[in-house]
């Protein structure tokens, strides 16, 4: 390189950091504001950085980009100012921005559906194995829950005795039934998934009168894959019923198989008491981060790491002890069940590294970014990848794969590395001293229990306090973190807008995370941040205004719940009727618009922010975000700007109330809270 060069390249990089946005631009959270300074500093680059160098394609971000054949790509971006007069554009073979658009929402549909599925798979095998008694590892250990899904699956659970009396099925049995029967649901290729049917049953004889009942998980993925072969389905309306399909086949498949069986393995969880945030990590402490989505092996971490031979083998290499804290959604997996503290959600996951505390980061799969094995590279963690699916090239990366016949062994392994390099720290360690309390685990079957109590369990409480107008409505508020937008700020924004206006709300994913950061997961919470309605409920209940529900693959308790409160009665007779709805405010992943879809489907009004990449399409977004809504009774939407996000969802919530005509209601409740605060006053 000339002396020319060299100095132009100083220059440049002069210029850019100029340009950089500061810390406190990209993230509204202290904790990730102070690591990114720290990375600046170290010279480390994150994705905070890379989101400023490299900007998204502007014809992809539209959804019109087609490179499903080798004559392409064809790029059918909109231009400013729209189009005038006819749409004439198409690609090579006359596809329209619609189809284009179109194929590649199902495609997203089809990854995202295909991760969750996949994940629920797994489970189902390890599920299988403990049934079977092929581990030692795992046991079943929610026969209760066990109990209550077995017939949804068509398993019986009492046999009819010699003399024709009803007696109790050996549980054993149930379980490898219940495992076998939920295994097919993969591979099956006609019929229809089992759990269908635990929707309302109106919703359900839509999904049938509309032909969209999934035959079974992987075939509704393949044929999306299919469809959107070049020269395949050329109608967006129906390649959207076959979005749904595979959606349904997630939400109300894979995912919700998921979530049964890894309550039925690991327990069903209930409300207990954690910490999120960087400032879980402990200086003195032997620090493993366990980061992704499957908690087949975390589980298995979390039992070896505390181990009194591990303690002491911890102690020996000169730590106090061992502190586990979890990223993404196997954090909020062993949240949920062992209150092992949140770490951190998405765009975190490089930063904790950058403490330099974080000896091991164990991953599995999904959202786990290439670069955090780079960033390992300058410092003493260890990145190991445990799933022969999830491997990653970049970095020096250690590869211990994850069997579930000897998952403890496997863990056990993987702690003592982590411990053993504990010594090996070479960077100050510097963790920001941030750190919020939480309450988490609010399955469905720990809302019944605490809105009713052991013996009188039901939805009907919160039923009468939406009707009675003290609570508003409900939403779902769940997803990852996006890059492209300031870390967590629609998050916040969006969810303590609904609060405020006395919308309860049910969070999964990195939200939860982000929710819990920010302490909107306590009961205390609720006196500061929510309307007076809301409020009250909380308090007299005493649960938080934010309810964290679990990972993704938990948005199948969402489902759930909002089943629950129609069958509790006075809110209609099916999803769509509830006022309620949905949103992801930093949606990134493919897995997102999976859900999306079938939230949707299952009649949920759901907004997304950000972006949705289909704008490039006028007449797709048109079917998204208005014709949905006469065939499912829920439609898509997106709003990027977060206060306006969350004014959209509480208009549809009120508009649901009219329908119900429970909007006067509210105005009452309203009218006497003035007047009770006024007498309080006095
Ligand atoms: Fe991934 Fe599930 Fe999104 Fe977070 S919310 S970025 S998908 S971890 Ni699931």
């Amino acid at each position: 390189m000339t002396t020319e060069e060299v100095k132009t390249k100083v220059v440049v990089a002069k210029e850019k950091e100029k340009k950089a946005p500061k810390a406190e631009e990209l993230s509204i959270d202290p904790a990730t504001i102070q690591m990114i300074e720290r990375s600046r500093e170290m010279g480390i680059d994150t994705i905070f950085d890379r989101a400023q160098t490299m900007k998204a394609c502007n014809i992809g971000i539209q959804g019109t980009c087609c490179k499903n054949c080798a004559q392409g790509p064809c790029r059918l971006p909109l231009t400013k100012g729209g189009i005038e007069g006819e749409d004439t554009r198409k690609g090579l073979c006359g596809a329209t921005p619609e189809t284009i658009a179109a194929r590649n929402f199902a495609r997203m549909v089809a990854a995202g559906a295909a991760a969750h599925s996949d994940h629920g798979r797994g489970v189902a095998e390890t599920f299988l194995a403990a049934a079977r008694k092929e581990t030692e590892d795992y046991k079943i250990q929610d026969t209760k829950k066990l109990l209550e899904i077995a017939p949804d699956y068509g398993v019986d659970i009492t046999v009819e005795g010699e003399s024709g009396e009803i007696l109790d099925r050996d549980i054993d049995e149930i379980a490898v039934e219940l495992g076998e029967k939920a295994l097919g649901q993969w591979g099956q290729q006609q019929g229809e998934l089992c759990l269908l049917k635990r929707a309302p049953a109106p919703r359900y004889e839509l999904w049938k009168k509309l032909g969209v009942l999934p035959r079974g998980i992987d075939r509704e993925i393949v044929e999306i894959m299919h469809r959107t072969h070049m020269g395949v389905d050329q109608d967006y309306e129906n390649l959207g019923e076959q979005c749904t399909r595979a959606a349904l086949a997630d939400g109300w498949g894979g995912s919700m198989i998921a979530t049964d069986l890894q309550d039925v393995l690991f327990g069903c969880p209930y409300p207990l008491k954690s910490s999120a945030n960087l400032g879980i990590l402990k200086k003195d402490h032997v620090n493993i981060i366990i980061h992704g989505h499957e908690p087949l092996l975390s589980e298995m971490i979390v039992q070896a790491a505390e181990l009194p031979e591990m303690i002491q083998y911890a102690k020996e290499k000169g730590a106090k002890g061992i502190q586990l804290g979890g990223i993404c959604c196997t954090a909020n997996e062993i949240l949920i069940r062992h209150g092992v503290p949140l770490a951190g959600n998405f765009l975190q996951q490089e930063l904790a590294i950058v403490t330099g505390a974080v000896e091991a980061m164990v991953v599995d799969v999904q959202c786990i970014m290439e670069n955090v094995a780079n960033v390992a590279d300058c410092f003493h963690t260890k990145i190991i990848t445990t799933n022969p699916r999830a491997k990653i090239a970049s970095g020096k990366t250690l590869h211990i794969e994850f069997d579930e016949h000897t998952a403890f062994e496997d863990a056990k392994r993987i702690v003592r590395i982590a411990i053993e390099n504990f010594p090996n720290r070479e960077k100050p360690v510097v963790i920001p001293d941030y750190k919020s309390d939480l309450i988490a685990g609010f399955s469905y079957e720990a809302i019944n229990y605490h809105l009713g109590g052991t013996f009188r369990g039901s939805y009907v409480p919160l039923n009468d306090n939406i009707i009675n107008g003290r609570i508003r409505g409900v939403a779902g508020v769940v997803g990852c973190n996006n890059a492209r937008t300031m870390h967590d700020n629609s998050h916040i924004t969006i969810v303590k807008e609904l609060i405020k206006h006395d919308v309860i709300v049910l969070t999964t994913g990195c939200n939860a995370i982000t929710c819990g950061k920010e302490g909107l997961l306590t009961p205390e919470s609720a006196r500061v941040f929510c309307g007076p309605g809301l409020a009250e409920v909380c308090e007299t209940v005493g649960i938080p205004p934010v309810l964290h529900m679990g990972s993704c693959v938990d948005n199948s308790r969402i489902l759930m719940a909002a089943t629950e409160v129609v069958k509790a009665g006075g809110l209609g007779k099916d999803i769509s009727e509830l006022p309620a709805a949905g949103s992801a405010p930093e949606w990134m992943s493919e897995k997102a618009i999976s859900i999306g879809q079938y939230f949707v489907a299952s009649g949920v009004y759901t907004v997304f922010g950000v972006t949705l990449p289909v704008s490039g399409a006028p007449v797709f977004e048109d079917y998204l975000y208005k014709k949905l809504e006469g065939i499912y009774g829920g439609m898509w939407d997106m709003e990027p700007d977060p206060m306006e996000h969350a004014r959209k969802m509480i208009a549809h919530i009120d508009k649901k109330r009219k329908a119900l005509g429970i909007d006067k209601a509210r105005e009452r409740v309203l009218m006497d809270m003035a007047d009770r605060q006024k007498l309080e006053a006095a």
